[in-house]
């Protein structure tokens, strides 16, 4: 069949979940506790419907299904994660037996039907006793996170050939020290960076174990979010790069050309918020790029100049260089609130060849959540006919990106089937698959069956 948006041979056709979100099985196996299961216990009310990360749903148990399932609408390619209090309970110290043989089954489930498991090792889910240390603020903290990698590398890394040190490392500087979207809830910019910074190192000394020991590949996962200016006014120019430099570039800058940009740290330290570093850490970033990139895309930016200035009396904020601006006739995703912006997705590409060497990368989640999809539900089967349009849409602009001489090696959807999204819980769904949450049924969407389709045919028409 001749398809008008062709890939080239070996493209990855896959999705991507994470163990909080999926595995359930929270107080099995010896896991230990992470800081969504204790932030649940202490606050259940900031979780959609009161549900909390106990059950999720039942990868633990289900994974065979699962897997049989991805394999069924062509599936050749899969990102997990590990849950690093189930590995090794506490973050520190004693490794987990029933753990390794649940993720030595999950790989080799993966192995035996095809699908190669890519695996990322923070999904943003810090095991609760070091969030107690102060977590990414506490450089031991960074020497525990090595020791997991370096213990993960060691028992998975026969078998899986690309890992991922962070998912998102911004988002828990974000939910966590600025915003109020993650435990532990600290408003408190200085920390913010530092916790930025130590992750930062943490990823590149994991790199450094990895490229040390195994022949494989290790990138970072990043979401990166162009963000358009809302004119060509200097001063709109100014507020665009101001948020590329906190929103993007503080992590991207570091994984792949080893170096922090020059007017962050300039930024940051005309206003007192550089981070305490230690003797060697230059070198280590500059010496541990990353070897591939995964790219989360589903919004984009828009910003203006400062209209207001800021509240004297409040905290030091990234916003205080620009304000959001809602460009008219945007389109929306009115369940999650995110704008859909399709080219967003070739703009970050055409960027990373122009300025970052064209590092192999591929789109690691891009993905719509909706509410109540079950008004949508036709003959058992729900017609997400808004997520194949979303999933085209996008994969229109990468194939653009590709035949322009970018490098994008795949495409994986946010997610394989509907899972628990962190204070959202169940709100919002986005799997290929239903989940029921009682029984946790799987039921394949519309969707599924749009990309077995594509998957076969390596391409799909307009
Ligand atoms: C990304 C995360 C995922 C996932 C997704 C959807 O930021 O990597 O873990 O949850 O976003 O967002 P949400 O769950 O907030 O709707």
């Amino acid at each position: 069949m001749a398809v008008e948006y062709k890939f080239p041979e070996g493209f990855w056709w896959g999705s991507a979940a994470s163990a909080t979100q999926t595995e359930g099985a929270d107080k099995e196996g010896g896991k230990g506790k992470n800081i969504w299961d204790h932030w649940y216990e202490i606050e259940p009310n900031r979780f959609f419907e009161g549900v909390g990360p106990e059950t999720t749903s039942d990868f633990y148990h289900r994974y065979k299904e699962d897997i049989q399932n991805m394999k069924e609408i062509g599936h050749n390619t899969f990102r997990m994660s590990i849950s690093w209090a189930r590995l090794i309970p506490g973050g520190e110290g004693h490794v987990n037996q029933e753990a390794v043989n649940f993720y030595n089954n999950v790989i080799d489930e993966f192995l035996a039907n095809d699908i190669e498991p890519f695996v990322n090792l923070f999904h943003f889910d810090m095991p609760l006793e070091l969030q107690e240390k102060g977590g990414w603020e506490n450089r031991e903290v960074v020497d525990a996170f090595v020791e997991y990698a370096r213990q993960s590398f060691a028992l998975f890394g026969d078998r899986v050939k690309k890992w991922f040190t962070f998912n998102e490392p911004i988002v828990p500087v974000e939910g966590g020290y600025l915003y109020d979207f993650h435990y532990p809830n600290i408003v408190d910019a200085k920390k913010a960076v530092q916790v930025a910074y130590n992750t930062m190192i943490a990823h590149a000394k994991a790199v450094k174990v990895y490229h040390a020991s195994h022949d494989g590949k290790i990138g970072i996962i990043l979401n990166l979010t162009p963000s358009y200016p809302r004119s060509q006014n200097p001063a709109d120019l100014k507020a665009s790069h101001v948020c590329d430099l906190f929103f993007n570039r503080s992590f991207l800058d570091p994984a792949v050309k080893g170096e922090f940009p020059a007017d962050l740290i300039s930024l940051l330290e005309e206003h007192g918020q550089l981070p305490n570093t230690q003797a060697g850490d230059k070198t280590l970033l500059k010496e541990n790029i990353v070897d591939i990139l995964g790219v989360n895309y589903y919004q984009p930016r828009r910003v203006k100049a400062k209209e207001t200035l800021p509240n004297p009396y409040s905290p030091f904020m990234p916003d205080w260089f620009f304000d959001n601006y809602e460009m008219p006739g945007r389109k929306m995703n009115p369940y999650r609130g995110w704008e859909i912006y399709e080219k967003g997705v070739y703009d970050i590409m055409v960027n990373l060849k122009d300025n970052y060497g064209n590092i192999e990368s591929f789109i690691s989640e891009n993905g719509m959540g909706v509410q109540n999809e079950e008004r949508f539900l036709k003959n058992g089967r729900i017609e997400d006919d808004y997520r194949i349009d979303f999933i085209k849409g996008h994969l229109k602009w990468v194939h653009k990106a590709i035949e322009e001489g970018c490098n994008p090696k795949g495409y994986h959807l946010w997610t394989f089937m509907d899972n628990w999204s962190w204070m959202n819980a169940y709100k919002n769904r986005y799997g290929f698959f239903s989940v029921d949450i009682e029984t946790k049924e799987r039921t394949a969407k519309k969707s599924a069956t749009w990309f077995a389709e594509a998957s076969k045919n390596n391409g799909f028409n307009g």
